[in-house]
C-alpha cells in the first residue's frame, strides 16, 4: 500500500490535515485529492470537530497540480475533466465546511495550492512562505476558485497582476495587500494557528459557517437582497440552541458552551 498523502491528527476539537508529499512540494495527485476530500468529508461529519487546519509537510505548502502525475497531467489529459473531477469539488468542499478552516501556509503555495489555501476561512502564513499564481507560466488560467477569489480578496487590478505575471508574492506582502489574514515569523506559525483554531473551536460553529455563507452570497447581492438574507439567516439562528446559550451565558457572566453544528 502506498504512503498516506494526507496525514490526519486531532487535538481536542481541532482536526489537522497535513499534505504529505514533501519531495514534490505536496503537489496534488489523484490519490492526494481523494484522500484530502475524504479527510475533509470526515471532519465535516464528525460532530466533535469544531475547527480544521490544513498545512504542508516539509518546506512547502502545496505546489498545485503534480505536473508528472499520469492520472492528472500530460499531453492527452482532458484538463477540464480534471478540474470538474477534483478541483471544483475541493473548492466547494472547503467553502461549505460546517466549521472554520484555517490554512497554515508553511512554505510556497503555487497554482491550485495557492487557491486552495486562499479559499480557506483564514490564511496564516509563515514569513518565509509565498503565493504564486503559476498558471500563466504553463498556459492556463487560475483554477480551484482563483478567478472568483482573487478579485474579491484584492480587487481586479491586483488579481490580474498576480494572475498574469505569475510572480512570487512573499507572505508579508500578501498580508499587506489583504490577500491573507496574517503573516507571522516561521517559528511562530504552529502556535499562532493552534491558538486561533482553539479559539474558533469554542465559538458557535453554525453561526460561523452561516457568516461565511452570508458574506460570500452578499458579495453578489444588492443591499436590499443582502438585508433580506441577513433576516432569513438570523431567523434560523435565533431559533437555535447556541443563540439561547450565548444570551444565557452573557447574563450569567459565564463562558458559553456552544454545541450547534
Ligand atoms: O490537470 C491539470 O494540470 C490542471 C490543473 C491545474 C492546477 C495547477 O495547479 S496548475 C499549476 C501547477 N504548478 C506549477 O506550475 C508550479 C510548479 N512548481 C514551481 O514552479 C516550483 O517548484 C515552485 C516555485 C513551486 C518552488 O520552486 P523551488 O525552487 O522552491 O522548488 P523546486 O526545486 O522547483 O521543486 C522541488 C521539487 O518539487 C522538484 O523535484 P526534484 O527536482 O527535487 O525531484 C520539483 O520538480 C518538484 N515539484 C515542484 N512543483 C511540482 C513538482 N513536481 C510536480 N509537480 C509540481 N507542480
Amino acid at each position: 500500500m502506498s504512503d498516506p498523502t494526507v496525514l490526519v491528527a486531532t487535538t481536542g476539537a481541532v482536526r489537522t490535515l497535513t499534505l504529505n508529499r514533501p519531495a514534490a512540494l505536496n503537489s496534488f495527485t489523484g490519490q492526494m485529492h481523494r484522500e484530502l476530500r475524504a479527510a475533509l468529508d470526515a471532519a465535516a461529519a464528525d460532530e466533535a470537530v469544531r475547527a480544521v487546519v490544513v498545512t504542508g509537510a516539509g518546506r512547502g505548502f502545496c505546489a498545485g497540480q503534480d505536473l508528472a502525475d499520469p492520472e492528472m497531467a500530460g499531453a492527452d489529459i482532458d484538463v477540464g475533466a480534471v478540474i470538474e473531477r477534483h478541483y471544483r469539488p475541493l473548492a466547494l468542499r472547503v467553502r461549505t465546511m460546517p466549521v472554520p478552516v484555517i490554512a497554515a501556509v508553511n512554505g510556497v503555495a503555487a497554482g491550485a495550492g495557492a487557491n486552495f489555501a486562499l479559499g480557506c476561512d483564514f490564511v496564516v502564513a509563515a514569513r518565509g512562505a509565498s503565493f504564486i499564481q503559476a498558471f500563466s507560466k504553463i498556459g492556463l488560467v487560475p483554477d480551484c476558485g482563483g478567478t472568483w477569489l482573487l478579485p474579491r480578496l484584492v480587487g481586479r487590478a491586483r488579481a490580474l497582476g498576480l494572475a498574469m505575471t505569475g510572480d512570487k508574492l512573499p507572505a508579508e506582502e500578501a498580508q499587506r495587500m489583504g490577500l491573507i489574514w496574517q503573516c507571522v515569523d516561521d517559528a511562530a506559525l504552529a502556535d499562532t494557528v493552534g491558538a486561533l483554531a482553539a479559539k474558533l473551536a469554542q465559538m458557535p460553529s453554525r453561526a460561523l459557517a452561516e457568516t461565511r455563507r452570508a458574506i460570500d452570497a452578499a458579495m453578489g447581492l444588492g443591499l436590499e437582497d443582502a438585508l433580506a438574507l441577513e433576516a432569513d439567516v438570523q431567523r434560523e439562528l435565533g431559533r437555535a440552541g447556541d443563540f439561547r446559550e450565548g444570551v444565557a451565558a452573557f447574563f450569567a457572566k459565564r463562558a458559553p458552551q456552544f454545541k450547534d453544528r
